[in-house]
């Protein structure tokens, strides 16, 4: 299709850019260089997303209005008896204590956070189906958040029969006793800032060598500040927290949704508890048996793909909407290239002078991180505020390969600083609400257990070359270093294996040309689950919510509320595109009744709702 007969997209590109600078500006104040270099863009998803959990000024609101605090009132519950607060803006929060250890049932405590949107229906009457279980991924993406903002969409796609039930796993923000890693926050500011200016792996001599030494620091540190909880965190622990959830809803069977690490924790449960599978997906698949092997060495089998269906949309959508366009694919990733290449000798300086409070570098690592992150999610939406992130990247390196780096440090930099860093540094660290890189350390090596500690420079950098014949981003893939550093032994591991015939087949989903969560893997996963059905989404990006699709968001919810499973192997197109475009807003016209409902709420759903980046806050 003709992508330039759509140059003028629903709502005037320039104006709806500089309204959200004027919005977003309190939050881009220290943007440029943020203060968590790798953890930029999650971080910026995340707190964009999640910001109404919070006070959003400091200062305007009372204290007393910050919604966080009502977890100083929930009261402890058991799996016998639960104990709702209201939470949230109509929401029901809890802490189900669990064991710490299971070993030790008896011992010491987790207390996991809760929170429910409830079914219309009483759990006495006989329509009422049950609690879902959800998990954003991560690994240490908060469910609590995750329904706290998107659990009444949730609700719309699925039914409100349902209880749409999110919680934190172990050592992520509200669950306890928590992983905190830096006495303060000025600390913990401090590292990040030498992070940040660290190469990216084999772009120079000593890239790896330095990712390496910090991984030893880091794990030391840990080891000192986190010895009463990380040996808590691990994904096993979490999928019996999980039957305990359900136990405490008088369920024996679980019903959930899982994304990107949310299908290890799936995964898990499943081999863990095939006998307490109710209804299960999977959805962004990772390769459990390399996860828990601690390689991360094959998520990026389809990363390129990603970046030529972003680079083949440019070519189609023509010049007036692609700043980046050329005649083929090819010439726009040489393009591309060229721009990368002259930032790795010369980073742009970037100084808003109108403003005064915009600054920093925009360097090679920056930018490569800012494409890479964009493939998971490059589809436009086309709500009341139409975005297209892809298009608006490209031509934000547009205006950096001109010398031109704001705009791209605007698109990388929206760390907020007042989240993440306070003077005031509390004697008492209060853990993060946001995914940290230092808890997706602490649950990746739990699971790993000591497979990567005898790792050693030489084999790390080999390692990079290897996933480099996979994917030009292999340098942005660091995260099997972190565990060679790691010290702290978790009280229980799976190790799999990954088979069994559960009691309800799993329904798992991967996309064409997800970044980091390759076809294959869903393919494998299900070769061990027997019976479980492969549902292939043709787009690019990462899990099913990266784009719309009619089809995809009818299955799930045939799956949940019919136990029905779709044809294996059913391939479901999406009505998202990368660049402006009437398809979407066609297509959805053109459905009637519960169709409509369905698709208006899984767009409602991807608005609201960013799956956490694989592994991205290292
Ligand atoms: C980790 O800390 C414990 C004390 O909490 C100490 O006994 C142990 O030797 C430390 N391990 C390493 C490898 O440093
Ligand atoms: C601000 O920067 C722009 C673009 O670099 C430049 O044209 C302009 O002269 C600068 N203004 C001031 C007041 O320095
Ligand atoms: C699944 O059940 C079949 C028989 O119904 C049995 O042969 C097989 O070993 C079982 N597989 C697992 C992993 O339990
Ligand atoms: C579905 O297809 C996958 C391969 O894509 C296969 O491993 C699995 O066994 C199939 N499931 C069924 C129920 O046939
Ligand atoms: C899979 O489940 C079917 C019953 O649904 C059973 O007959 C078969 O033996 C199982 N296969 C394996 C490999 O467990
Ligand atoms: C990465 O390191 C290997 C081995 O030292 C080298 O052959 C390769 O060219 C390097 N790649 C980059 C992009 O620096």
């Amino acid at each position: 299709m003709d992508g330039k007969q759509f140059a003028q997209p629903a709502r005037p590109f320039e104006q709806r850019k500089r309204r959200t600078s004027y919005t977003a500006f309190a939050w881009r104040v220290i943007m440029v260089i943020g203060l968590l270099a790798f953890a930029q863009v999650v971080l910026s998803s995340l707190v964009g997303k999640y910001d109404a959990l919070r006070s959003p000024k400091q200062g305007t609101r009372s204290v007393s209005d910050d919604p966080e605090l009502i977890w100083n009132k929930v009261p402890p519950s058991s799996v016998d008896k639960v104990f709702w607060t209201s939470c949230y803006d109509g929401k029901q929060c809890a802490r189900l204590m669990v064991p710490l250890d299971y070993a030790v049932p008896d011992g010491p405590k987790a207390g996991v956070a809760l929170i429910k949107v409830p079914s219309k229906l009483s759990a006495r009457d006989t329509g009422y189906r049950g609690p879902i279980l959800f998990n954003p991924g991560g690994p240490g993406g908060s469910g609590v958040a995750m329904v706290a903002n998107s659990g009444d969409k949730l609700q719309r796609l699925i039914g409100d029969d349902f209880d749409i039930v999110g919680f934190d796993p172990r050592g992520v923000a509200r669950t306890t006793p928590p992983v905190v890693v830096f006495k303060n926050n000025a600390e913990e500011a401090a590292w990040r800032l030498r992070v940040q200016d660290d190469p990216s792996p084999n772009t120079t001599a000593d890239a790896v060598s330095r990712l390496w030494a910090k991984a030893q620091v880091l794990g030391s540190i840990a080891n000192q500040t986190t010895a009463r909880a990380s040996p808590y965190v691990s994904t096993a622990l979490v999928a019996r927290d999980m039957l305990n959830i359900m136990q405490a809803h008088g369920y024996d069977k679980i019903q959930y949704w899982g994304f990107s690490y949310g299908t290890i924790l799936g995964s898990t449960f499943a081999a863990m508890f095939p006998d307490n599978v109710g209804r299960l997906i999977i959805d962004g698949v990772a390769d459990a048996e390399n996860y828990y092997a601690g390689l991360w060495s094959n998520n990026l089998l389809d990363t390129d793909e990603a970046l030529k269906t972003v680079l083949d949309a440019c070519v189609a959508a023509g010049p007036s909407l692609c700043a980046l366009y050329e005649p083929s694919t090819k010439k726009v990733h040489a393009r591309l290239t060229a721009i990368f290449d002259a930032l790795k000798k010369r980073p742009l300086p970037v100084y808003n002078n109108i403003t005064g409070k915009e600054y920093g570098l925009i360097d090679y690592k920056i930018a490569r991180r800012a494409l890479f992150a964009r493939l998971y999610s490059p589809y436009g939406s086309t709500l009341e505020d139409p975005t297209y992130p892809a298009m608006e990247l490209l031509e934000a390196l547009a205006q950096a390969e001109k010398g031109d780096g704001l705009a791209l440090g605007r698109r990388m930099g929206t760390v907020p600083a007042q989240t993440r860093f306070s003077c005031s540094c509390p004697s008492e660290p209060r853990p993060p609400l946001v995914a940290t890189p230092d808890t997706i350390t602490a649950i990746s090596c739990s699971d790993a257990g000591f497979a990567r500690a005898g790792d050693t420079i030489e084999d790390l950098e080999a390692h990079f070359v290897k996933m480099r014949a996979d994917s030009e981003f292999a340098d942005q893939w660091p995260f099997r270093v972190s565990c060679s550093g790691w010290k702290v032994k978790s009280v229980e591991r799976f190790e799999g294996p990954f088979v069994a015939n559960t009691s309800f087949p799993m329904l798992i989903i991967g996309n064409t040309a997800d970044p980091v969560t390759p076809l294959t893997h869903a393919r494998k996963m299900s070769q061990g689950f027997n019976n479980s059905v492969v549902l292939h989404q043709d787009s690019a990006g990462h899990c099913s919510l990266a784009a719309t699709s009619i089809c995809t968001a009818k299955a799930i919810r045939e799956y949940f509320r019919e136990g029905k499973l779709p044809k294996n192997g059913t391939v479901c197109g999406v009505e998202s595109t990368i660049f402006p475009s009437y398809s979407e807003a066609q297509s959805v016209e053109a459905l009637q009744g519960e169709d409509r409902k369905i698709v208006e709420a899984w767009r409602e759903l991807r608005g609201s709702f960013e799956v956490p980046k694989f592994g991205m806050a290292i």
